[in-house]
């Protein structure tokens, strides 16, 4: 749905869940930006009514109403709170990411997030975990792990220093964060990536945001 002239100064709806890792992207930056937002919750997952994701046809959250429009998907929906932001911040986007060491972080980060979304999705369909269907996405995510903690302080050090907020750690710190939320895999062997989350954690936006499972 397309609106030709968007209405701006009125709060959109957030159509997601308390205990979604790419929900928590889109509200980390709601909060970093200052937009307020009305939230709605998918009451349940395994929905394939597409009534039930405000119309997104991937069946799949978060989802963001703005008037007569829907914005799909968590990097399109902070896109779209950047542009309502009351403020100017220094926001780095994945198409900022101009070198292998950040671009290749951004890419597994986003990628070990969709991996973790299929293990729980297994997981509530009811597959046993150690169906031989699992072994390869299991051993992709802990391959993925290993290689962010790896490089996680170096690719932060090549972010503008200047900075607000980027993408990619908004993304980091509510993966490693999920998989400690949602009992995926222990998080606290990968040392690197437990200090980042220390650290971000910090943040009034982190500390806003907290994982909670919504009310049935
Ligand atoms: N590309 C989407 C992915 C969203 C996504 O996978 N969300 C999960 C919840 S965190 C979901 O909708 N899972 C339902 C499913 O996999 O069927 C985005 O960036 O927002």
């Amino acid at each position: 749905m397309t609106d030709p002239t968007p209405d701006r100064t009125s709060a959109p709806t957030l159509i997601g869940r308390s205990s979604s890792h790419f929900t928590r992207v889109a509200r980390i930056f709601a909060a970093e930006l200052g937009v307020a937002y009305a939230f709605q919750v998918v009451p349940d997952l395994r929905s394939v009514d597409a009534a039930d994701y405000a119309g997104n046809p991937a069946l799949r959250l978060p989802i963001l109403r703005t008037g007569a429009t829907t914005w799909f998907g968590a990097l399109n929906i902070c896109r779209e709170l950047a542009r309502r932001a009351p403020a100017q911040r220094r926001l780095v986007w994945p198409e900022h990411l101009t070198d292998a060491l950040t671009a290749n972080a951004q890419e597994l980060a986003v990628q070990a997030m969709a991996t973790e979304v299929a293990l729980i999705m297994s997981q509530l369909a009811g597959t046993p975990k150690d169906d031989a269907q699992l072994a390869k996405p299991q051993k992709s995510l802990l391959n993925m792990l290993t290689w962010l903690d790896d490089n996680i302080h170096a690719a932060r050090e090549a972010l503008p220093q200047d900075r607000d907020l980027s993408y990619l750690e908004v993304c980091t710190f509510c993966l490693v964060t999920h998989l400690e939320f949602r009992s995926v895999l222990p998080t606290s062997g990968y040392r690197a990536l437990t200090a980042f989350c220390d650290d971000f954690a910090q943040r009034a936006s982190a500390q806003a945001t907290a994982y909670r499972f919504d009310a049935p």
